[in-house]
């Protein structure tokens, strides 16, 4: 499968493009009706055999060689031995990363999830080890926000999964007003009120299992977290991409850069300063 061919960009010498040449055949594959179907009732879907083990491969060789530090990259900071916390945003200074933000045959699955629109995207977050992250809904950080989760490896509970809460995203959102002065959950810490939606959601939490190559496609209401790692020290890389529909404007982060999959870079609404 061809990969965008993308310029270098470094961070120190960023300057907002507004198009990049990519020299790409959009993927035309969208959802399967019973794709569409699951997305629509349980909120996540997870599409398998999406990426080649050759297109897997390369990038976690990427991130590996990353964290030993045989390959630098301006931007990403030499880790220490053990120190595996997930990157953020690593697409603002990586065309490796950028690639697999807008890789071809994720377009057409993003369009159906979105209900026609298309998606930009906005974040990467890269594990190299399961983030055992407490519950949370990705709306209440990214609003509009849709995921597509890329496993590089299968993953299961051994290697620390993420866990959701199927359904959930036809429940209540907890947005910042609810912590603010008067809100139904003023004084609770974020994740301790998550843990209560969940609770009144009263509905089953599953683990996530996939195989090497799948994507979850995930609404960004769904109640989710990073599961135990029962296999302490275990390998899992993923990466986890953040869209959001091309007709939201209401985006808060107006600094951050919306990369359309043609290529298109915009920050929109303007930032202010
Ligand atoms: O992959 C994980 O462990 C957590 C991912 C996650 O919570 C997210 O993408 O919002």
């Amino acid at each position: 499968m061809q990969l965008a061919r993308l310029p270098i960009l470094c961070r120190d010498s960023f300057q907002l493009p507004t198009h990049f040449d990519m020299d790409v055949q959009p993927v035309t594959n969208g959802l399967t009706p019973q794709q569409q179907a699951a997305y629509d009732e349980q909120g996540f879907v997870i599409v398998e055999n999406l990426m080649s083990d050759a297109e897997c491969d390369r990038f976690v060789d990427h991130m590996v060689a990353l964290l030993d530090g045989s390959k630098e990259l301006d931007g990403f900071a030499p880790r220490t031995i053990g120190e595996r916390g997930r990157t953020h945003n690593q697409h603002t200074y990586d065309f490796l990363a950028l690639e697999y933000l807008l890789l071809p045959q994720l377009q057409a699955p993003l369009r159906d999830c979105l209900g026609g629109d298309e998606a930009e995207g906005i974040q990467t977050m890269y594990f190299w080890e399961g983030s055992e992250q407490r519950r949370h809904q990705d709306q209440y950080y990214l609003p509009a926000c849709i995921s597509a989760w890329l496993a590089f490896m299968d993953v299961d509970e051994n290697n620390g999964t993420i866990f959701v809460q199927p359904g959930s995203h036809k429940n209540r959102l907890l947005t910042q007003a609810d912590f603010q002065e008067g809100g139904e959950f003023e004084g609770w810490e974020y994740n301790d009120a998550v843990d209560e939606q969940a609770k009144r959601n009263a509905l089953l939490e599953v683990p996530v299992q996939v195989s090497k190559g799948s994507v979850v496609f995930f609404d960004g209401v769904l109640v989710h977290r990073g599961g135990p790692i029962l296999q302490e020290g275990s390998d899992r890389h993923v990466l986890a991409n953040h869209y959001i529909p091309y007709g939201f404007d209401d985006w808060p982060h107006r600094s951050w850069t919306r990369h359309a999959f043609d290529g298109r870079v915009r920050r929109h609404p303007e930032p202010t300063d």
